[in-house]
């Protein structure tokens, strides 16, 4: 089916902006540089969509003692043998930990600690999981299928992009003869 979750909002947020959902899209072209196959990259649309994100903000960015809840859309494909993924973070205030989990279709959540150890865990609809302070996560789709994921997240977290920009993960998620492999 095609249907996703879409909640039904039931707060009035004090965001600056006063959107209650606050959309934005990451094309190719926005993940310079996370990709391994910079050949297969390079060949590639760069408007193509990777994934949306829907965020649901009661509170202002960085407030302590909030919570933020994310719907992620997650789109089927690969560069070279490498999934589709997120940029991936860890986050600024880097103790504070997540929950996600998975709504619709298949993928693998991949998590990395501060002394670079890289595991995944198995998204599929109904998975839970529990992302500790200090580890950064990423989400790749491994389906044929869009995969969606939802997330809860303190709203005094925020987001470290550029140490995942920087030194990346120790381990990225391909298709080897089909099958998922961390390598
Ligand atoms: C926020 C939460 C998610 C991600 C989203 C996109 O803490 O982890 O909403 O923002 O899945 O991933 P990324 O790595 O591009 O932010
Ligand atoms: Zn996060």
């Amino acid at each position: 089916t095609n249907k996703v979750f879409i909640p039904e909002v039931f707060f009035t947020n004090d965001c600056l902006t006063g959107e209650d959902v606050v959309k934005s899209t990451r094309v190719l072209g926005d993940l310079d540089g996370v990709f391994q196959d910079k050949e297969a990259y390079g060949k590639m649309n760069k408007e193509q969509v990777v994934y949306h994100v829907s965020s649901y903000l009661p509170v202002l960015e960085s407030t302590p003692g909030g919570l933020f809840m994310g719907i992620t859309t997650l789109y089927s494909g690969k560069v070279g043998q490498e999934y589709f993924m997120t940029k991936g973070h860890f986050h600024s205030n880097s103790d504070r930990a997540e929950f996600y989990w998975g709504v619709e279709g298949e993928g693998f959540l991949i998590l990395m600690d501060e002394r670079r150890n890289v595991w995944a865990e198995r998204m599929f609809p109904g998975s839970l999981h529990y992302i500790p302070g200090k580890v950064a996560h990423r989400v790749a789709n491994t389906g044929y299928q869009k995969l969606v994921f939802s997330a809860c997240w303190p709203s005094d977290a925020g987001h470290d992009y550029a140490t995942i920009a920087d030194t990346g993960f120790a381990r990225r998620l391909v298709d080897v003869n089909g099958v998922p492999t961390l390598v």
